[in-house]
């Protein structure tokens, strides 16, 4: 069901040949996360009127919140689409519920998959079911740093230069995971931190 809109199917933006350059933050701490991220990468590149332009190298990293729980996996995807914002995090919820996200009610807990719409073009909103940009976005080094990678000289609307944001936030306990990407996806060999340090800011 569309939450943002409970009776509206996927909807393209106003002006539908315009495609909005968007960046939507992936994680995963259950059931095969690479894979997880793998998969939802495919998904994002055959989301209507929306292309994967480029993604950021996958990171483990420790869970924010309660540590009762397994590493993150995260990584950043470059998206161009079509689809206006509410239409778009709808298709990321949709895509979440596919890949066996389960609500339980505890705030930051594991998950199988979180998409996050990180920033829609320059666009600001403080709507119930969206704020843009995301809200964790200029604090969070598991965002920052992925979207360091893909778009190292981004302005994000009403925060300034990502690299700003980087200088303050340091990038501890996010470790480059590395695969093997000739190997199909679902059954890539991780070896995590093995030979690769993290990157510092800027990439
Ligand atoms: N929402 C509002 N704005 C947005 C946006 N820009 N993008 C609303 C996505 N959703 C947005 O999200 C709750 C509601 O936020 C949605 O209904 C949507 O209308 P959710 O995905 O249902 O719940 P959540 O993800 O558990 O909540 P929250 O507070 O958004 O958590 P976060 O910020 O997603 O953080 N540790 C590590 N290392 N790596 C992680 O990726 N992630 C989380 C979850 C916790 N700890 C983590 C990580
Ligand atoms: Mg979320």
């Amino acid at each position: 069901m569309n939450a943002a809109h409970p009776t509206a199917p996927l909807t393209q933006s106003a002006s539908a040949s315009q495609a909005v350059i968007c960046y939507v933050g992936l994680g995963a701490n259950l059931d095969h996360p690479v894979a997880q991220l793998q998969r939802a990468l495919q998904a994002l590149d055959r989301l209507p009127g929306t292309r994967l332009r480029q993604h950021s190298q996958l990171y483990q990293n420790p869970p924010m919140g309660p540590i009762d729980q397994p590493d993150y996996v995260n990584a950043v995807a470059e998206l161009s689409s079509t689809l206006d914002p509410f239409a778009l995090l709808q298709a990321l919820q949709d895509l979440e519920q596919q890949q066996g996200r389960t609500r339980n009610g505890v705030r930051w807990g594991p998950r199988t998959l979180d998409l996050d719409l990180l920033l829609y073009g320059q666009q600001q909103m403080q709507h119930p079911q969206l704020t843009l940009p995301h809200p964790g976005l200029p604090m969070r080094a598991f965002v920052l740093y992925p979207l360091a990678e893909i778009a190292p000289t981004l302005n994000i609307p009403g925060l300034g230069s990502l690299t700003t944001l980087l200088a303050h936030c340091p990038a501890e306990g996010l470790q480059p995971v590395l695969t093997h990407p000739q190997q199909p996806c679902g059954v890539w060999q991780v070896q995590v931190g093995a030979s690769a340090a993290p990157r510092k800011a800027p990439l």
